[in-house]
């Protein structure tokens, strides 16, 4: 069945979440429900098993961790969704927030035997002021949980929201038999498949229905039925608009490994989350139906595919119809381009794309113009807002210890920098022949080390820098420093521990190995302003 291209049938997403939770996991059940594999894979895949669709690259292979955002499109019912798998870690979280720009809404995955971990409660503050609806996984009820109204407590208590449970889980961990659906009133029992590899088998019946209490009869089981009896309302006070408002978290449980209540969130998601949202822009709210053809890259990602070395830049459309070949205006750059070779995503693969609609991500291949944030129009007055940047808190020299190869290494370099997996700073005064990276976590300099080497064929060496703070800074009513200015009037005075730097937009910064340094600095340099976030002119 072909999916008529209109706003209205697209559901574009993320799956975010504290380390671990199971995003992948619940990401390939969800293509496995959609009928796009037929065999799910695993994350850790052992040389027997298969490998995720969406953790494809070599790292994330052999960490069994995701590592940069993946994009999986795929038809299902009649939607057409946009979904996009997200590292959970730390060190990648800048990549998670730029993919939260594009997005209409969210699923947060949660450990249940974990609860609210630090890293749900700063993605959930992103959305919450992004106005992302948030929906939410109680992953890893075959394992032991925490009590299901505990969990539900600690997300209204922790989160600042109401949470409105969709499902109740029936036992814990070998004793989790499947779910009662609240909203239908309904009991679905599961069985477990070798692997979780295939849709798992499902009875439903009514909650008096006796073959189904006849297989119920564990302690935590018939707790979970009584819990159940005891909840007032159920289905009929769900309110579908509070949940779009950000007022209510539709809550559900499952276990993403066994395919229990997968299908159950697939479908309610996409019944209850909106289509297409608008989007902010220089020309004011920009609307999914107007017809005039705007977009943002938030993303880019070189060599997904070992056959085509070629970059992507990933467009969210955010109004009009995007048609194969068309001419758009690159606002950064101002210049007309084509966009001629447009691909429909999944994982590392591709297939071309005659035509999408507000809501779908494209991925724009080859396109060296592009960089994130970039708007991408029909209309000159539309500029999208910038997707916001880290304030980096890790530093390092990064040597090419083979001058013989300079040009791959530095070919690579620049790709990754395009691609804002590190940022390179220019340290004043020059005197340094290895690059200062800066990031938000450590682990994105072993990704860049890893990355050169298989993508690139290029060694590389870091050197750990002692930096760990970092800030813009300008002097009180001057104009922003930049380096060619500095040089000019010299720059503040500058103790032991301090660095002046100027990052990747020729913006001075200041590097200091720990806030003591900053301290001394600021009283040193009275006339000088610092701040968190760039300072713009
Ligand atoms: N027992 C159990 N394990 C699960 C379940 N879902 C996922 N896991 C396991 O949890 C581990 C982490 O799963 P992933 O899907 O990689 O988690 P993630 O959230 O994508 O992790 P990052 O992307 O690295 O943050 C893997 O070993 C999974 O097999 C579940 O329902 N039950
Ligand atoms: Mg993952």
């Amino acid at each position: 069945m072909t999916i008529e291209a209109t706003p209205s049938n697209r559901r574009t997403f993320a799956i975010i979440s504290h380390p671990d939770a199971g995003k992948t996991t619940l990401t390939e059940k969800f293509l496995l429900y959609g009928g796009q594999i037929d065999l799910a894979g695993s994350v850790t895949a052992r040389k027997d098993q298969r490998a995720t669709a969406s953790d494809w690259m070599e790292l994330e292979k052999q960490r069994g961790i995701s590592i940069s955002s993946t994009l999986l499109q795929f038809d299902y019912g009649n939607c057409r969704v946009n979904l996009l798998d997200t590292p959970g870690h730390k060190d990648f979280s800048e990549d998670t927030y730029r993919v939260l720009t594009a997005v209409d809404a969210a699923v947060m995955v949660i450990d249940a035997g974990k609860g609210v971990e630090p890293q749900t409660r700063k993605l959930f503050e992103v959305c919450r002021r992004r106005g992302v609806p948030i929906f939410t996984f109680m992953n890893k009820c075959d394992r032991p949980t925490r009590p299901p109204l505990d969990l539900m407590d600690e997300l209204e208590k922790v989160l600042g929201i109401e949470a409105f449970p969709m499902n109740w889980p029936i036992g814990t961990g070998p004793d989790f038999k499947g779910v009662y659906d609240r909203l239908h009133n309904q009991i679905q029992l599961f069985e477990r498949t070798r692997g979780g590899a295939f849709a798992a088998p499902m009875q439903v019946g009514g909650i008096d229905d006796p073959a189904l209490l006849a297989r119920l009869d564990r302690p935590a089981q018939l707790e979970a039925l009584d819990e159940v009896r005891m909840q007032d309302g159920a289905g009929s006070d769900f309110d579908p608009a509070a949940v779009l408002a950000g007022k209510i978290t539709p809550v559900f449980f499952g276990s993403a490994a066994n395919n229990f209540g997968v299908q159950f969130l697939l479908d309610n998601f996409l019944k209850y989350s909106s289509p297409p949202t608008p989007r902010n822009s220089s020309a004011g709210l920009i609307r999914p139906e107007d017809p005039r053809f705007s977009g943002f890259v938030f993303k880019i990602q070189a060599n997904m595919d070992p056959r085509h070395r070629d970059r992507i830049a990933f467009v969210r459309i955010v109004s009009g119809r995007f048609e194969r070949d068309m001419f758009v205006i690159h606002t950064q750059s101002g210049k007309r381009v084509r966009l001629g070779n447009a691909a429909k995503l999944f994982g590392n693969q591709r297939e071309t794309v005659d035509e999408a609609v507000a809501g779908d991500v494209v991925g724009l291949v080859g396109n060296d113009l592009f960089g994130i944030g970039d708007t991408l129009t029909d209309d000159r007055t539309i500029v999208f807002d910038e997707i916001p940047v880290f304030t980096p808190e890790c530093f390092a020299y990064l040597h090419n210890p083979q001058p013989g190869n300079f040009k791959r290494f530095r070919l690579g370099l620049e790709q990754l920098l395009k691609e804002g997996v590190v940022r390179q700073f220019t340290v004043a005064g020059g005197g340094q022949n290895a690059a200062l990276l800066a990031a938000v976590g450590p682990l994105q300099f072993e990704v860049v080390q890893a990355r050169l080497m298989s993508e690139y064929n290029a060694e590389s060496r870091i050197d750990p820098a002692r930096w760990t703070i970092a800030r813009w800074w300008r002097t009180k009513g001057q104009p922003l420093p930049t380096l060619a200015s500095c040089e000019e009037t010299g720059l503040p005075d500058t103790p032991d521990g301090v660095r002046m730097v100027f990052d990747d937009k020729d913006r001075g910064m200041v590097l200091f190995v720990d806030e003591w340094a900053l301290r001394f600095f600021t009283q040193r340099n009275t006339q000088i302003e610092l701040s968190t976030q760039p300072i713009v002119a």
